[in-house]
């Protein structure tokens, strides 16, 4: 009886396996939700507290549709927050504690330590557009043309429209890096999170959308291990 019980439990918190459609017509990256992939992907939930205290009503709640082409994966992130902030104004310098979306990419799936590789990405999406994630020498780096990117704030919600383009591990830096031309069938490693904060020196919540077992919950900036698995169909 007892290792049924416990696979069941297991069973109710294991990373679900993801699936995006693809969209036959590349969506218009301007931060606007209309457009036909947009429409047609359903809404998944950016609700996993990995950092901070439970949240009252009113300071987050966050969603997510994703889609595909040969060239992109779309990331559409409809994110309601009481308060949006930028106290770093260099963005290299501690961008994780500034409002932003996290995108983790691991372009072959094979999970593992990422912190100083690029066996996968953990790209921090600031609110002015920036894309910064750690390189291979542990200093960030921006990798702001790996995104297109558009937010559009209006009151306390803000709907972001990324094109994220997937590098594989053979990424080298400051050399010709050329992205996978992605197919149908193919899997990644994904998450997605939200750095949430209002009115503090550091971050007050990290949100994600994938249960991570344990204490320590922030997990994945330096292994793909906890990322879910995303299936291009
Ligand atoms: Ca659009
Ligand atoms: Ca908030
Ligand atoms: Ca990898
Ligand atoms: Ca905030």
């Amino acid at each position: 009886m007892l290792p049924i019980v416990i696979t069941l439990i297991a069973s109710l918190f294991a990373t679900p396996t993801l699936v995006a459609n693809k969209a036959t017509k590349a969506p218009i990256i301007d931060g606007k939700p209309t457009d036909a992939c947009s429409k047609a992907a359903t809404w998944l939930p950016i609700d996993q507290v990995w950092l901070g205290k439970p949240m009252a009503k009113g300071d987050f709640k966050g969603r997510y549709k994703l889609s595909w082409d040969s060239k992109y994966l779309y990331v559409l992130a409809e994110i309601e927050d009481d308060t949006l902030i930028d106290i770093h104004p260099d963005g290299l310098d501690k961008y994780w504690d500034d409002d932003c979306l996290e995108i983790f990419i691991d372009a072959d799936a094979s999970g593992g330590d990422h912190l100083a590789s690029y066996n996968a990405w953990a790209y921090h999406t600031a609110l002015d557009g920036k894309t910064t994630d750690f390189g291979p020498n542990s200093k960030p780096h921006y990798y702001n043309e790996h995104v297109i990117t558009k937010r559009i704030t209006k009151g306390n919600k803000t709907v972001w429209e990324c094109a994220y383009a997937i590098y594989p591990d053979t990424y080298v830096d400051r050399e010709k890096n050329t992205p996978l031309t992605l197919k149908k069938g193919h899997t990644l490693g994904f998450a997605i999170a939200y750095c949430d904060n209002d009115k503090s020196p550091e971050r007050e919540n990290f949100i994600g959308n994938v249960f991570v077992a344990g204490e320590d919950k922030n997990q994945g900036y330096k292994t793909a291990d906890i990322f879910a698995k995303l299936v291009l169909k």
